[in-house]
C-alpha cells in the first residue's frame, strides 16, 4: 500500500482541514516536489494562509480524476461533503502520519493510545528510551504534527501519540509496537457511540507487530487484551490487578511477572510526577516496551525518577507550607479526573467548566479523597446536583475565586497536609482558549497568592 502514495513528487493532492496537520502537510507536499492545494472551513483561517502565499481553492466539483490522495485532518469527520466527494470519486483518503510512514519506512514505530495518559506516557517512553542512548522522537496528537518530524532511518524510533480520529483514518498505519491504555467515554460526538470509538481505536493492532501492551483496567480493554491473546505477543498491564505474565503496579510496587512471578521489583510510592494508579500503569506500559527493545530494567527504572512530568498533567505548581498546588487542566473528562483524585489525599478539588459528557458517577471512587469541591464554569450547575449529599462544595463561578477560597478553607480546616487540585473533568472552551491557558491562569493565580504570602512574610 506505501507506494500507493509515496513518492509523491509530481503528484496532486488536496489537503482537507488547515490547522497544524494541514498546514504542515502543504508545506511538506511542496517540499517533496508534489502540488497541493488546501482547503479549511474556516473562512478567515484561509484568508490569513492564501495571503502567505498558501494555494487555497474549494475542491468541491474539482476534477478528481487529477487527485493522488485527499490528505485529511483528524479533527474532520469521514461525512464531510468534500471527503464525501472524493470517496465516491475513488480517491484515497489518508492521513499525515500515513505518509510520514511511506516516507520513513525503515524506522521503527511505537504507537500510543487510549483514552487517558498518551501524552504522559510517550513523554516518560521517549525520555527513558533517550536516557538508553535510543534516537527517538516523538509526535502526533501530542502536539507535534507527524510531517514536521524529522525523517529517521533504521536505527531512529518514531513515538506516536495516536488519537482515536487519527487511527480512524489512517487505514494502513502500521506500528512495530502498540500500546493501549485505557478505554473511557470521549469523543462520542465524532465517533456516533463508545463501540465504533472503540473500533478505531483497535486499529492500532496488527496481527504482524512484534509486541501490544494492553492496559486491563477497565471493561473495555480487559475484552481486548483477551481478544488480542493468541493472535499476537500481548503483555497486559495493571495498577488494580495482577494479570498472569504481565507487568503491574500493587500496593506502590511495581512487579514484573512475564517469566515467573517474583518480588517487587520498584517502589513507585515517591515518584511525584508519576503520582496515582493510572500513571503508575503509565509507567508499567514503559518499562514493558524499554525493556523488550533491550534497556536493562535497572537503567529503565532509573530514568523514572528523572522524569518531570508534563505541564497541565498533576503538574505540582508550589508548595505554601503544607498545601500543594497541583495543575491538572488537562482533566477534561470525568474519567481523567477521578484518575487525578485518587491520588492525593485531602483535595481541596476545583473543577467544572464546558461538560463534554454527564457522566458525573466517573468521579465516584476519588470522591473519598476530597475535603470540598469548588465548582466554576458552564457545568455547576451539573455538578453542585451530583455533588449534593455526597461532599460539601461551594459555587465559586470563576477559578481565580475558587483558588483563593480553596487556599481559604485550607487554614478554616487547619489540615496538616493539603492539596488544591484544579481538575475540571470538563473542556475549557466556555471560559478559556484551551485547557493550556486555563492551566496557565491557575499558575498566575496560585503565583499571585504566594508572593503575597511572601509579601506577608517580609513585612512580618
Ligand atoms: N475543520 C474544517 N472542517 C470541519 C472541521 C474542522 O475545515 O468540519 C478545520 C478547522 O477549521 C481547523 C482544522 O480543520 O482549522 C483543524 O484540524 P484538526 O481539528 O484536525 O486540528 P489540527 O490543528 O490539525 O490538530 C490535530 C489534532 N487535533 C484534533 O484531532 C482535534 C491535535 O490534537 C494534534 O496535536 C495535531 O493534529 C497534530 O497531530 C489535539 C487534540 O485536541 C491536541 N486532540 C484530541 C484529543 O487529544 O482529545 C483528539
Amino acid at each position: 500500500m506505501r507506494e500507493k502514495f509515496y513518492p509523491v513528487a509530481g503528484k496532486n493532492y488536496v489537503v482537507l482541514g488547515l490547522g497544524r496537520t494541514g498546514q504542515a502537510a502543504v508545506n511538506w507536499l511542496l517540499e517533496q516536489g508534489a502540488a497541493a492545494i488546501g482547503w479549511d472551513d474556516n473562512a478567515n483561517l484561509c484568508n490569513g494562509l492564501a495571503s502567505k502565499g498558501f494555494q487555497i481553492v474549494n475542491p468541491l466539483g474539482c476534477d478528481w480524476s487529477e487527485v493522488s490522495a485527499l490528505v485529511q485532518s483528524p479533527g474532520i469527520t469521514l461525512s464531510h461533503a468534500v471527503t464525501r466527494e472524493a470517496i465516491a470519486a475513488g480517491v484515497p483518503i489518508i492521513t499525515d502520519l500515513e505518509l510520514l510512514q511511506a516516507y520513513a519506512p525503515d524506522a521503527m514505530y511505537i504507537g500510543i493510545t487510549g483514552t487517558n495518559g498518551k501524552s504522559t506516557t510517550v513523554s516518560l517512553l521517549q525520555h527513558t528510551l533517550s536516557a538508553g542512548g535510543r534516537s527517538v522522537i516523538s509526535g502526533g496528537n501530542i502536539g507535534k504534527a507527524a510531517l514536521t518530524l524529522p525523517k529517521l532511518k533504521q536505527d531512529g524510533i518514531y513515538v506516536l501519540e495516536l488519537s482515536s480520529y487519527q487511527l480512524e483514518l489512517s487505514k494502513t498505519l502500521n506500528m512495530d509496537i502498540a500500546v493501549w491504555l485505557n478505554i473511557a467515554a470521549d469523543h462520542l460526538e465524532w465517533h456516533g457511540d463508545i463501540e465504533n470509538y472503540v473500533k478505531s481505536k483497535e486499529r492500532i493492532f496488527k496481527t504482524s507487530q512484534q509486541l501490544a501492551v494492553i492496559g486491563i483496567d477497565d471493561e473495555y480493554s480487559m475484552m481486548e487484551c483477551n481478544a488480542r491473546q493468541g493472535q499476537q505477543n500481548v503483555v497486559p498491564i495493571s495498577a488494580q490487578g495482577r494479570p498472569a505474565g504481565g507487568v503491574f503496579v500493587a500496593g506502590g510496587f511495581l512487579y514484573d511477572h512475564r517469566k515467573s512471578q517474583g518480588a517487587p521489583i520498584f517502589d513507585m510510592r515517591n515518584i511525584q510526577a508519576l503520582a496515582g494508579p493510572h500513571n503508575q500503569q503509565n509507567a508499567a506500559a514503559v518499562y514493558v516496551v524499554a525493556t523488550h527493545l533491550g534497556m536493562a530494567p535497572e537503567d529503565v527504572l532509573a530514568t523514572f525518577h528523572t522524569f518531570h512530568g508534563l505541564p497541565h498533567r498533576q503538574e505540582l505548581v508550589c508548595e505554601l507550607g503544607n498545601v500543594a498546588f497541583i495543575n491538572d487542566s488537562k482533566g477534561t473528562n470525568p474519567a481523567a479526573t477521578a484518575k487525578a483524585l485518587q491520588s492525593y489525599k485531602n483535595i481541596y478539588w476545583i473543577a467544572g467548566g464546558q461538560p463534554k459528557d454527564s457522566n458525573w458517577e466517573a468521579l465516584e471512587s476519588g470522591l473519598p479523597n476530597v475535603k470540598q469541591a469548588f465548582l466554576i464554569g458552564q457545568s455547576m450547575g451539573q455538578m453542585a446536583a451530583f455533588l449534593q449529599g455526597r461532599i460539601p462544595y461551594a459555587t465559586s463561578e470563576s477559578l481565580d475565586v475558587a483558588v483563593k477560597q480553596a487556599f481559604k478553607q485550607v487554614q478554616i480546616d487547619d489540615c496538616e497536609s493539603a492539596v488544591v487540585l484544579l481538575s475540571p473533568a470538563c473542556a475549557s472552551f466556555d471560559q478559556y482558549k484551551d485547557f493550556e491557558e486555563r492551566g496557565d491562569v491557575f499558575r498566575g493565580v496560585v503565583q499571585q497568592l504566594k508572593n503575597t504570602k511572601e509579601q506577608v512574610a517580609h513585612v512580618g
